[in-house]
């Protein structure tokens, strides 16, 4: 019932809506729809209420809670199912209990502050409450695993135009995880499978933003930074999540739709901050110096080695660092 009388003042945004209004068109007392709105007011929505002229929504609060992005999402074939944490130790883990459990495709795990944020190879990640998003989405894609490094840059590609939308800065992608801006890790993506030899159980993507973080602890302080930092003001996270599964769902749905990657590499090409540099790439088998030349239709890194060898590397298989 909060998640209809919110829709409800959202879609009348400037308008008053008498208690009478929403109780006949509810079907609940109009002491219930009282206690509805101060609950929602309890929660950090400003709602003004006028005896005889109603209430009205006047600024909502950048909470991420399942009834609002259920609301904002609701024209998405993503977001049927959210679940929003004040704690949790990983998004990506809670998403996987959910997943073998048979949560559907397009499932969103989110926490205001994770306990135990896992970046690749088991690194940790940071995320303070109240400043980052950590989010995870459910997928169970019908494509054969070796091509699941493919998400890792659609995720990629969508985060770069969903902070650019968000927030107007102009992010870069370093191939094939790091969002990038000033230099400086703003976000990170890890990708997480479990699979058959041919099949493809469930993928999660996590997705960690620094957005309104204003000081990091000082062993990544020269690594990271935050939109906030760099823009200079207070972005929404709630708006940021919003554009996030949007242009995710796009660019996943156009490369289940096609089989071709080639909208996501449009992108990750054009925002790269590898390409033209010299690497470092880091395999099971040791490092090699390259230098980064082109990201091929399916994704792939093409570098040349100091012995002029042209070789493609797969994502996923490598950690790439500037040299
Ligand atoms: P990564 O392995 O590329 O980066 C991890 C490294 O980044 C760490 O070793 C540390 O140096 C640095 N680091 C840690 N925290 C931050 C931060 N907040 N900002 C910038 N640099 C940092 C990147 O892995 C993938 C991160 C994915 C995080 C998401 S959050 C939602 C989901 N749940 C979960 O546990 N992980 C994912």
């Amino acid at each position: 019932m909060k998640k209809k009388i919110l829709e409800v003042l959202k879609e009348n945004r400037d308008k008053f809506i008498s208690g009478e209004e929403l109780s006949n068109s509810l079907g609940v007392t109009r002491t219930s729809i009282w206690k509805y709105i101060n609950g929602l007011k309890a929660e950090g929505y400003e709602i003004e209420s006028i005896p005889r002229k109603g209430y009205r929504l006047i600024e909502e609060p950048d909470i991420l809670s399942k009834d609002d992005l259920l609301i904002e999402l609701k024209s998405s074939r993503f977001a049927k199912d959210i679940y929003c944490f004040d704690k949790i130790d990983s998004t990506n883990n809670y998403a996987k209990e959910l997943a073998l459990d048979g949560a559907e495709e397009g499932t969103i795990v989110l926490s205001d502050e994770q306990t135990g944020g896992r970046g690749r190879l088991g690194r940790p990640w940071m995320s303070p409450p109240g400043s980052s998003i950590s989010m995870s989405i459910i997928l169970k894609p019908s494509i054969n695993p070796s091509e699941a490094a493919k998400i890792t840059e659609i995720t990629a590609a969508a985060v770069t135009i969903a902070i650019n939308n968000a927030t107007g800065l102009d992010v870069g992608i370093k191939w094939p995880n790091d969002i990038i801006l000033n230099n400086k890790k703003v976000c990170g993506i890890l990708t997480e499978m479990s699979a058959e030899l041919d099949n493809i159980n469930y993928v999660i993507i996590g997705i960690g933003i620094n957005v309104n973080i204003d000081e990091f602890p000082q062993d990544i302080a020269k690594v990271a930074t935050s939109l906030k930092k760099v823009k200079g003001k207070y972005i929404s996270r709630k708006n940021l999540v919003i554009n996030i599964v949007k242009e995710f769902e796009k660019l996943y749905y156009n490369f289940i739709n096609t089989g071709s990657l080639k909208r996501t590499i449009g992108i990750c090409r054009e925002k790269s901050v590898t390409l033209g540099k010299t690497v470092k790439i880091i395999t099971k088998n040791g490092e090699i110096i390259a230098k980064a030349l082109d990201i091929t239709e399916d994704g792939k890194l093409v570098i040349k080695k100091d012995d002029g060898q042209i070789i493609n590397i797969i994502s996923g298989e490598v950690s790439v660092r500037k040299f």
